[in-house]
C-alpha cells in the first residue's frame, strides 16, 4: 500500500552537474519553514522573488536565488511547494542540502517521490504520470506531441468515458438484482446488453491500431540484412553519418548487431546492422547469424541488401517479404542499373530516394492521429476489459449476477490503467441521483 511520508522532501529537480542554474524543489507540510531556515521572506503565491539565502548558523550568504512558492493544493504535488533556483554549482547544492537535512522534519526525496505524492494527492493519474515520463524522454517531435497529449489527459478522458458508461450499466444491473421483486421494465437488460456491445466495439476499434502509439513511443525498428559483404555496415555508417560499424572486404565481418538511433521526419527510428546471412563458417559467426534472424523477426521494416556488382544474389526470404524492401548496393560498379532502389555509399548515390521510401514506411508505421495506445500495460488491461465484456455479450441468458461480476471486472481492468477508480465509489455517486424506473 502506498503512503505519503509525513516528512517534507527536497531534491534537485534539474539534471546533476555544473550548469548556469539548478532548481531545488521542496514539498511538504514544513515547506514554509524554509523562510526561517534561510532568513528569507516568502514571495506571494506563484510569484518569483530574488532572495539572498543566508546560512542559519554561520550567517554567511550561500547564494542569490529565485524563490517561487506554490501553496497547497495548487502545486505539482498538491502539498506546499517551494522551488529555489540557484547557480548550478555542486558546492552550493551540497550546502543547501546539508542545511535542510539537519532539520528533523526534512528528508532527501526518494526517486519519483514528488510524482508519487502528486498521484496520491489526486493531482495526476497514472496515465498523466507516464505521459510526463515520456515527455521528459521524448527525442522527436511526434513523440513529444503524443506524450504531451497523454500527460494532459487525452487518454484518461477516453478511458474514463468508458468507465462511466460501464459503471452506469452496472448500476442498472445491480438495481435489477436488488429490486428484482419489484417491477423492472422487460427490456431493461436487453438495453444494457446493447450498450455493453457498443462500448465493447469502441474498445475493439481502439485496440485495432497496428501498435502505432507504442511504436512511436519505443521507436520504429529498421533492420539492415542480407548476405555477407553486400554493404550493410557501410549503409549503417552512411545513414548515421558515423564510422560506427567495421567495414571490410572480408565476408562475415559483422557479428554483433549494432543499433543507431535516428530522427526521421520527427519519428524515432532504430536502425540495426546485422551479421550477413549465410551458412555459418564458425560457431561465432553462427551466433551472429542467429541474432540477425531474431532481429529480423522483431523488425518493423527490413532493408534487404543485394550487391548489384554480383550475379546470383541471395533474394528476400519468402517469410519476410511483406515487411522488406530490396536495396541494391554498390551502384558505382553495378552490372545492371535497372533496379528500383540502387545506392552507392561510396559515391553517395540513391539516398534521396532511399530516405524518402524509408520515411513513408516510418510514417505509416507510427503516425498517430487521434488517440492511440502507448504502452503494453494499457493494451493488456484493455484486452482484459474486452474479454470480460465479450463473455457477457457472447453468452445467451447469462445470469444477471454473473453479468454484474463480469462488468465489475471489466471496469476494474480499465481503472487499473488510470489507477484511480474505485467501482464502489463510482456506483455510489451514480446511485445518488439515480432512481429505478424513472
Ligand atoms: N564500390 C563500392 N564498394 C562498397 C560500397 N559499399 C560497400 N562497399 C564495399 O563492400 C565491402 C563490404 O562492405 P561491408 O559494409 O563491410 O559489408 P557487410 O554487408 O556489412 O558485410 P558483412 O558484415 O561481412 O556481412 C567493403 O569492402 C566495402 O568497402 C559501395 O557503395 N561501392
Ligand atoms: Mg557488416
Amino acid at each position: 500500500m502506498l503512503h505519503i511520508n509525513p516528512k517534507t522532501i527536497f531534491a534537485l529537480s534539474t539534471a546533476p552537474g555544473k550548469a548556469g542554474i539548478s532548481v531545488i524543489r521542496i514539498s511538504g507540510s514544513s515547506v514554509r519553514k524554509v523562510s526561517v531556515i534561510f532568513s528569507i521572506e516568502l514571495p506571494k503565491p506563484r510569484q518569483v522573488k530574488l532572495c539572498q539565502l543566508i546560512h542559519p548558523i554561520t550567517k554567511e550568504v550561500i547564494d542569490n536565488s529565485l524563490i517561487t512558492f506554490f501553496p497547497s493544493p495548487k502545486s505539482f504535488t498538491g502539498e506546499d511547494v517551494i522551488e529555489i533556483s540557484i547557480h548550478g554549482g555542486k558546492a552550493i547544492q551540497d550546502l543547501i542540502f546539508r542545511v535542510l537535512s539537519e532539520q528533523d522534519d526534512f528528508v532527501y526525496a526518494e526517486a519519483g517521490e514528488f510524482t508519487k505524492r502528486a498521484f496520491l494527492n489526486g493531482k495526476l493519474d497514472l496515465l498523466a504520470i507516464e505521459g510526463l515520463g515520456d515527455l521528459i524522454n521524448a527525442e522527436t517531435e511526434f513523440q513529444r506531441k503524443q506524450a504531451y497529449d497523454q500527460m494532459e489527459g487525452s487518454l484518461s478522458s477516453l478511458y474514463n468515458k468508458w468507465i462511466s458508461q460501464l459503471v452506469k450499466i452496472l448500476s442498472y444491473i445491480e438495481a435489477t438484482i436488488d429490486f428484482v421483486e419489484e417491477e423492472i421494465p422487460d427490456n431493461l437488460v436487453r438495453n444494457q446488453l446493447k450498450d455493453i456491445k457498443s462500448t465493447c466495439i469502441e474498445i475493439e476499434n481502439h485496440l485495432d491500431d497496428s501498435n502505432k502509439g507504442e511504436r512511436l513511443r519505443d521507436g520504429f525498428r529498421i533492420i539492415i540484412a542480407g548476405a555477407p559483404n553486400t554493404g550493410k555496415s557501410s549503409l549503417l555508417n552512411h545513414l548515421s553519418d558515423r564510422d560506427i560499424a567495421i567495414v571490410s572486404p572480408q565476408a562475415g565481418t559483422t557479428r554483433d548487431s549494432l543499433d543507431v538511433y535516428l530522427d526521421i521526419n520527427g519519428f524515432p527510428v532504430i536502425i540495426t546492422d546485422t551479421a550477413g546471412i549465410r551458412k555459418a563458417r564458425t560457431s561465432i559467426e553462427g551466433i551472429g547469424i542467429k541474432r540477425s534472424e531474431s532481429k529480423i523477426y522483431e523488425a518493423d521494416l527490413v532493408l534487404w541488401l543485394m550487391d548489384s556488382s554480383k550475379k546470383n544474389n541471395k533474394l528476400i526470404p519468402d517469410n519476410i517479404k511483406e515487411k522488406s524492401i530490396a536495396v541494391w548496393t554498390k551502384s558505382d560498379i553495378a552490372i545492371s542499373k535497372e533496379k528500383d532502389i540502387l545506392i552507392s555509399t561510396k559515391h553517395n548515390l540513391g539516398f534521396v530516394q532511399l530516405i524518402d521510401i524509408i520515411g513513408k514506411y516510418v510514417e505509416k508505421g507510427c503516425r498517430t492521429e487521434g488517440l492511440f495506445i502507448t504502452r503494453s500495460r494499457h493494451r493488456d488491461a484493455l484486452e482484459k476489459t474486452r474479454k470480460h465484456l465479450l463473455s457477457i455479450t457472447n453468452e445467451n441468458n447469462l445470469e444477471i449476477e454473473v453479468m454484474a461480476e463480469e462488468l465489475r471486472s471489466a471496469v476494474n481492468s480499465l481503472g487499473r490503467i488510470t489507477g484511480n477508480v474505485d467501482v464502489e465509489d463510482l456506483l455510489e455517486i451514480i446511485f445518488a441521483d439515480f432512481c429505478i424506473g424513472k
